[in-house]
């Protein structure tokens, strides 16, 4: 049976969403952050897992800064090194950082846009827009696993701040705000 994706991002079929506050996240923002604010929540399908099958589902970034900074997902590595993802935008404006011991770059994603992650690129969603939440569609295999402390640990090269003249810049790590 179809699963409807609401307004809001909520995918109907969903058998786990989960709520990432500031109180979760606060510690990956530059300016570091604490409360109960939403960040993000993550709307996921699973199902029983044979070798072949796909997790789908939505996440919802809400608008909004720490600082300077955008709100964003914290990001990960997919365990298997040969796990792709594909995303496809459904509202909302961001842009889709990857990186890997080689390359990092950003992608943009909005409504109706596709973005491939290739295996064995870290990939963080960042919302570019103060006014709307970034609703995305996600696909990957169920046995991609995610690793979160390898690019913790490795650092993201470049961030997404707010500029003087309010637009969206990217910057490489450690340079001035
Ligand atoms: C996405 C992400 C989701 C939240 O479903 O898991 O956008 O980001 P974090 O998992 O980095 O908190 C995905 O890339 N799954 O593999
Ligand atoms: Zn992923």
């Amino acid at each position: 049976m179809a699963e409807a994706v609401d307004a809001a991002g909520a995918l109907a079929g969903a058998t786990r969403v989960l709520v990432r506050r500031l109180s979760d996240v606060g510690e990956m923002f530059l300016a570091g952050g604490d409360g109960e604010a939403e960040v993000y929540r993550v709307f996921e399908r699973e199902h029983p897992e044979a070798p072949g099958d796909l997790v789908y589902g939505t996440t919802v970034i809400q608008p909004g800064l720490v600082g300077e900074e955008y709100f964003m997902t914290r990001g990960h590595y997919h365990v298997d090194p040969g796990a792709a993802e594909l995303y496809f935008g459904l509202s909302g404006r961001g842009l889709i950082l990857m990186q890997n011991a080689q390359a990092a770059r950003e992608v943009a994603i909005g409504p109706r846009e596709t973005v491939y992650i290739p295996p064995g690129y870290a990939h963080r969603t960042v919302n570019t827009s103060l006014a709307e939440p970034l609703v995305f569609l996600v696909c990957y295999g169920v046995r991609a696993g995610h690793d979160y402390d390898r690019i913790r640990r490795e650092g993201w090269r470049h961030r997404v701040l707010r500029g003087p003249d309010g637009r969206p810049r990217v910057v490489e790590a450690g340079e001035a705000p």
